[in-house]
């Protein structure tokens, strides 16, 4: 069933490197962006879901360009997949209000709240129909409505003649008048329903209508908007009878009356209110076994903010992401295997990301995601804004340390060739303020060191993490060793991983040095030579990639460690 659509979610497609962005992850999110825009794709936005360091904010500040938006977390929550423009019905609403709403807006059920809008229960087309549905065996029930004749007033249109207490709720049974008046009245007594609570409906029959009168009758309603005889109107006053005229025959009439009962004995007070910001998974479970039609949303206040069924529930989230500069689900914002992926454009290693859908994924191995993005403005015959090509030129020089790292590719020579004049800065400018925006070890307590450029890997059931950073020499690193290397163990343990490594490149010499936290197995198979005094730290000449190096590197160990035990 169709419900109605109002979403508070917008269209946007969020573009996002992975956590712990470095430069190149922050740089192709905004390049990527730019891109699509100028290709017409204007839905695509640009965004980070870690924090921002140095020499990001160095490379934004050179070319004006703000901080992508933080987003941290895509879960899909109820808020997104809940009807926000609700239609509610409150316990004094009749039976033809409610109808009416179902009808108009193809609905099974209809929240109920109090005059503040908080919620009461609900009440569902299979509550109202079981009212409606005939009972031939129980004729007193089938003359029952439970209204006041206000409702009745308002429900018919009617004209009125005389009313005593019409707000008055109450149980009333209905009856048309057709019958003589010698057998008229008789029916009181069989059925053990008092005059003063019947509601007779009857055409321009003179005499039933005074036999009505004399009987004192809750209410006369006159169909087919008859004339009242002045002197029927006189009597019900005195006699104190409520006396309405219908514009309705009499079987419609008394169709419509029922209709204006008060829908409040049908209201189901147990209802399961929940909170926009609940997760869609966890809410799965908790209503598996539930069969409500409709499950309500509310603020902090109690307040219905909108409702949802078990098949929206279902639907896939319309939440989408691009990803840049990564694959892996294990570096990939919170959240991302349960969104759709409608993109990746990436460098590194296949770390298998499942999709529902085929999807563009442009995996090439050059010196970084910039390159790609970069050359698509080319293929395109597009010319990057001087701050795109700025932020291009910076991702192609942080990834590749100014086309010294082994993943440097020719494309990425020839891409700053071209970039390097619509910047209006030269390759090695650049890479001087990029290098020298400060180290991250004098910059950071050794805790956000670990984190600020840490990515998590997986091998089949087994994980662990390769923190990288980059200096001009090791002179910091070697005076805060000890507390990075305190720092490096609590995020190992923190985490559960099976090892961590902190991973220092000099970009001055081109050489690294790897701190190894975790499982002394994979530490004793690390065959590279170990600075003297420090078991856990490793030299590694000549080594500057993490993922063209020493990624392969250590995959190789753990396969021929095979699965190691405790750490
Ligand atoms: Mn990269």
């Amino acid at each position: 069933m169709q419900l109605f659509y109002t979403f508070i979610m917008s269209n946007l497609i969020h573009i996002l490197g992975h956590k712990n962005p470095d430069a190149d992850a922050i740089c192709s999110a905004i390049a990527y962006e730019a891109l699509k825009h100028a290709l017409g794709e204007t839905d695509y936005v640009a965004a980070r879901c870690g924090n921002s360091n140095a020499r990001i904010d160095t490379i934004l500040d050179r070319f004006g360009l703000p901080l992508p938006k933080f987003v941290g977390d895509v879960t899909p929550r109820i808020e997104d997949i809940m009807h926000s423009q609700v239609y509610s019905v409150t316990k004094e609403s009749t039976f033809a209000e409610a109808l009416e709403l179902i009808d108009t807006h193809d609905v099974r059920a209809l929240p109920v709240v109090d005059a503040d809008g908080k919620v009461e229960g609900s009440v569902s087309i299979f509550d109202l129909g079981e009212a409606f549905i005939p009972k031939p065996k129980s004729g007193r029930e089938m003359r029952r409505v439970y209204a006041s004749i206000s409702a009745i007033i308002r429900s018919l249109n009617a004209e009125v003649l005389n009313v005593i207490d019409p707000d008055d709720q109450e149980d009333l049974y209905v009856r048309v008048g057709a019958m003589d008046v010698r057998s008229f009245g008789k029916h009181h007594k069989e059925e053990g329903t008092p005059a003063e609570d019947s509601i007779i409906i009857v055409g321009d029959r003179w005499d039933i209508q005074e036999r009505c009168i004399q009987l004192g009758v809750r209410l006369l309603v006159i169909t087919g908007g008859l004339e009242v005889d002045p002197e029927v109107v006189e009597r019900a006053k005195l006699k104190g009878v409520s006396l309405i005229v219908s514009p309705y025959d009499s079987a419609s009439t008394a169709w419509i009356i029922r209709t204006a009962t008060h829908i409040d004995r049908l209201v189901d007070a147990d209802v399961k209110c929940f909170l926009p910001e609940d997760k869609v998974s966890s809410i799965k479970n908790r209503v598996a076994n539930c069969n409500a039609p409709l499950y309500m949303v509310v603020n902090e206040h109690e307040e219905l903010v909108g409702v949802f069924s078990k098949s929206d529930l279902l639907r896939p989230s319309r939440k989408r992401i691009a990803l840049v500069d990564h694959n892996e689900l294990a570096q990939a914002v919170n959240g991302a295997d349960q969104v759709q992926i409608t993109e990746i454009i990436d460098h590194h290693r296949l770390g298998n990301v499942p999709t529902d859908q085929p999807i563009l994924f442009m995996n090439r191995p050059v010196g970084s995601t910039c390159s790609i993005v970069a050359d698509l403005f080319r293929s395109h015959g597009l010319t990057p804004e001087p701050s795109i090509a700025g932020v291009l030129m910076s991702g192609i020089i942080s990834d590749t340390l100014l086309l010294n790292s082994p993943t440097t590719t020719p494309l990425e020579g020839e891409l700053l060739e071209w970039l390097s004049p619509i910047a209006g800065i030269t390759s090695e400018a650049l890479a001087e303020l990029i290098f020298a925006s400060g180290s991250v070890i004098l910059s950071s307590s050794p805790e956000t060191v670990i984190r600020s450029d840490c990515k998590v890997y997986c091998e089949g059931d087994l994980r662990y993490s390769v923190s990288q950073i980059e200096e001009l020499g090791f002179d910091n690193f070697w005076s805060n060793v000890d507390a990075l290397e305190q720092a490096l163990c609590d995020y190992c343990e923190a985490e559960s991983l099976l090892f961590s490594v902190l991973f220092v490149t000099d970009i001055n010499t081109q050489n690294s040095l790897l701190v190894v936290a975790g499982n002394h197995e994979l530490r004793d198979a690390i065959n590279y030579p170990h600075i003297k005094g420090h078991d856990t730290i490793f030299e590694l000449q000549g080594v500057v990639s993490r993922k063209k190096q020493l990624i392969p590197y250590l995959s190789v160990i753990l396969k021929s460690v095979g699965s190691p035990s405790g750490v």
